[in-house]
């Protein structure tokens, strides 16, 4: 089994800060903007931008949480029937006219994600979703892609992305296995 590490603690904080300002200036400000984190690790990335652009702007933006759970028979392999189900939506807000910004840790075939529009479409009508990721890896099933991206990573069928953060696993980095 070989690693190679993609991105250290500082490089992934400054990933994160770069996304703040991207986002930012993307939406002229964050007035209309909601960030909504798909868990466990995306939640965790959407507060630490929240964070971010709390202080880049001196205000607080406002984040919601989507719990989605993919069914695949084997997390790496791909599969024709594999289902996205979202288990817990918790966003506080209206969406209505307002700008979302789905964040999620890694993005691979863009079935969870199509989830998520769902999900928060089922909500009100959102002036426009967007979606930021710290790493695309590639192999999308489905017509979907990411606003801000930390690292884009082409990666082969058996190679795996190990996203570890601070919060759930006790360090910040991002590796490539391959198996
Ligand atoms: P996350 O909840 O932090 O995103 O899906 C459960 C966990 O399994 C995810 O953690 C993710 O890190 C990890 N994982 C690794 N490879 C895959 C994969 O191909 N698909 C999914 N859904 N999760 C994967
Ligand atoms: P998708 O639905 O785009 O196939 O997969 C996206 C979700 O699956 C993300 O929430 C992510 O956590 C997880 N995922 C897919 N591939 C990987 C991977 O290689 N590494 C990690 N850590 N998560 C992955
Ligand atoms: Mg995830």
């Amino acid at each position: 089994q070989q690693t190679s590490v993609l991105l250290d603690g500082p490089s992934m904080n400054r990933a994160v800060t770069r996304i703040a300002h991207e986002i930012i200036e993307r939406n002229k400000g964050i007035d209309e903007v909601i960030l909504v984190g798909i868990k466990t690790r995306g939640a965790y990335l959407a507060k630490r931008l929240a964070d971010r652009i709390e202080t880049i702007e001196g205000k607080a933006i406002r984040t919601g949480e989507l719990d989605i759970t993919l069914y695949r028979d084997d997390l790496s392999t791909k599969q024709v029937n594999d289902q996205a189900l979202v288990q817990q939506v918790d966003i506080e807000y209206q969406v209505s006219n307002q700008k979302i910004v789905l964040v999620d840790d890694v993005l691979y075939t863009g079935r969870t994600v199509r989830a998520a529009l769902d999900a928060v479409m089922d909500l009100g009508r959102p002036s426009q979703i967007q979606l930021a990721v710290l790493v695309d890896r590639g192999h999308r099933e489905l017509p979907i892609r990411a606003d801000y991206v930390g690292k884009n990573v082409p990666t082969a069928g058996h190679e795996r992305i190990v996203v570890n953060l601070e919060e759930v696993d006790g360090q910040d980095i991002v590796k490539i296995v391959k198996e």
